[in-house]
Formats: structure tokens, sequence, C-alpha cells
């Protein structure tokens, strides 16, 4: 017979894909209150900065007014801006700890 061909071709993508979680940056924003040697405890305590380091960092947020502090997985993410942010609660501190996307 040779009727229509119903040859529907459909490229299928067999490249095996390999799935990597996304990654979040953990900011810090400067403020004018909090003492910048509670902001190098915090990067000391949660971030595992030698004293040296987060010195270094914490003059970057002051002068610059923001800086990323560590990237991690959403889960470590959101577990450290809570962290930073019931630590400076606690002490009465306005200091603020976001986390975006990278
Ligand atoms: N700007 C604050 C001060 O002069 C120090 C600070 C640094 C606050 C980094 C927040 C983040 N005391």
């Amino acid at each position: 017979e040779g009727g229509d061909d119903n040859d529907f071709s459909v490229v299928v993508d067999t490249r095996p894909r390999t799935k990597r979680p996304p990654l979040y940056k953990v900011l810090l924003l400067n403020d004018d209150f909090t003492p910048m040697e509670f902001v190098v405890m915090v990067l000391e305590r949660f971030f595992h900065m030698n004293h040296a380091q987060a010195f270094e960092v914490m003059l970057t947020v002051h002068k610059k007014g923001v800086a990323v502090v560590g990237v991690f997985s959403h889960e470590i993410a959101e577990t450290k801006v809570a962290q930073v942010m019931d630590f400076a609660r606690k002490h009465q501190h306005p200091l603020q700890c976001t986390m975006e996307k990278e």
C-alpha cells in the first residue's frame, strides 16, 4: 500500500546529565552601630575564619557596605543566616545577614 508515513521523529538527548545543587552566597551587611569586634567574632565563630581573615572581611563590609562571607548549599546557607541573626539579636546589634542564589 505505502500510505502516509507517520514517522514523527523525536530527538532524545541521551547525554548523562549530572545534577549539581545550586549554591547560595551568604552576605553580611554594614550598619552604623554593630561594633567591629562583634562582627569579627561572628566571622570567627560561624564562618571559621582566623582572626586576621575575619578582621579583613569585617573591614571590607565596613568600607564597601556588603561582602560575601561564604558559599554554601541552600540548607547550610539558611542555617548560617539564622545563626548570625539570632546571635546579633541576642546581643541587641542590628547586624544583617542574608543569602542569595549564586
Ligand atoms: N560599621 C560598623 C562600625 O563602624 C562596623 C561593621 C562592620 C558593622 C561590618 C557591620 C558590618 N562600628
